[in-house]
């Protein structure tokens, strides 16, 4: 049942994938040349139209060229659902607690907000490999709402975490390149940097603020050393861009050192961009996952909430979003790029009780020398 369900997802975002590109082979080239001075830019360094921000891993290099990367993207997560349906808090409260005692749900997640500040650099080590690196500075916070066992209100409470995360290093290896097309194998491993021990005060069901290790949605890093393989494709043709990204996240140990695995995660990204000046592209993108739930447990991570269960993670999330690349090709800003984006789901099947997700915005800053 579930393959059939993934199986609908990749179809659906293959197809609005051709959709997208269909322009691309309709249109006149007419605007030829400024498209062709557009992806010619500064010595050559990149062919195709850039891809959404938020998009990583889209694009390879030419030896001895370096890029420099920022990214910022703020997510949040908003009031609760199982598979499709949705909770009122009502309805988490009279949800069954796996640590028990207390025999039901006692806290509950109102809602979450993530900051992640990515930077990344980029180096083509040959024409054919890229090599890159990249760390991420995480700020976390979850809003919760705490009954006592009776079933009452006592209150609400904030946790926060915040520090380095994991760090990728990896490679881009070149499969396939011709004026329109680009194919290139994505291959990079996740380094277990953040921490997964991070705790906080909270308000317990019988009115205490015993300070606690925080549940593993709260925690920084997936503490195991992660395999994050994939296949890129992108074109250019006329003003019009598009490209197609499969990328996986592939636990490499049983567990870490607190006894747990985060769930396997498969993603598949499509997007298009046209160019509506010499330097502002407009770009649209459809991205499918999936991912399972927690393997083993944490015995630390034990209070009478939805979180603190292993296997409410993970779920199917289809989510669009739309933004724009700033690429000045003259002047002193040349090989500057700005880009933004903001996206939202529009689909989400998810593993038990959790947040659901809502939207989030990526903005970027890019520098080629
Ligand atoms: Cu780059």
């Amino acid at each position: 049942m579930n393959q059939i369900k993934h199986a609908g997802l990749l179809a659906g975002t293959i197809l609005t994938s051709c959709a997208l590109s269909i322009p691309a082979f309709a249109q006149d080239h007419s605007n030829h040349n400024m498209a062709a001075s557009i992806h010619s830019e500064h010595n050559g360094h990149i062919h195709t139209s850039p891809a959404p921000i938020s998009v990583m891993g889209d694009h390879m290099h030419k030896k001895g060229d370096w890029m420099m990367y920022y990214r910022f993207k703020h997510m949040t997560m908003k009031d609760n659902r199982n598979g499709t349906s949705d909770l009122s808090i009502a309805d988490v409260i009279a949800l069954s607690n796996v640590n028990t005692p207390p025999a039901n749900l006692r806290v509950v997640p109102t809602q979450m907000s993530m900051n992640m500040h990515m930077i990344s650099g980029m180096y083509g080590a040959a024409d054919w490999l890229t090599l890159m690196v990249m760390g991420m500075y995480t700020e976390k916070d979850m809003d919760h709402v705490t009954f006592n066992g009776g079933g009452n209100q006592i209150g609400n409470f904030n946790t926060r975490s915040s520090g380095w995360g994991d760090t990728i290093i990896g490679g881009l290896i070149k499969l396939y390149e011709n004026d329109t097309h680009h194919f290139h194998l994505n291959a990079a491993l996740s380094l277990p940097t953040g921490d997964i021990d991070k705790e906080d005060d909270v308000l317990a069901p019988n009115g205490t603020t015993p300070t606690l290790r925080l549940p593993y949605a709260m925690q920084l890093g997936s503490g195991t050393y992660d395999l994050l393989p994939g296949l890129t494709y992108t074109g250019a043709s006329g003003l019009w861009g598009w490209g197609g990204q499969y990328k996986a996240t592939i636990r490499l140990d049983d567990e870490n050192d607190e006894g747990y695995s985060w769930g396997n995660k498969h993603e598949m990204t499509a997007w298009s961009s046209y160019q509506f000046t010499p330097i502002w592209q407009g770009n649209m993108r459809v991205s499918a996952e999936t991912m399972d739930e927690i393997d083993g447990a944490d015995p630390l991570i034990a209070a009478p909430v939805q979180t603190a269960d292993p296997d409410n993670y993970g779920g199917e999330i289809v989510e669009i979003g739309a933004g724009f690349n700033i690429v000045p090709t003259s002047g002193v800003l040349t090989g500057h790029q700005i880009g933004f984006e903001a996206s939202a789901p529009v689909y989400q099947d998810l593993n038990g009780p959790q947040l659901k997700r809502d939207f989030a915005i990526t903005g970027g800053w890019v520098y080629r020398f």
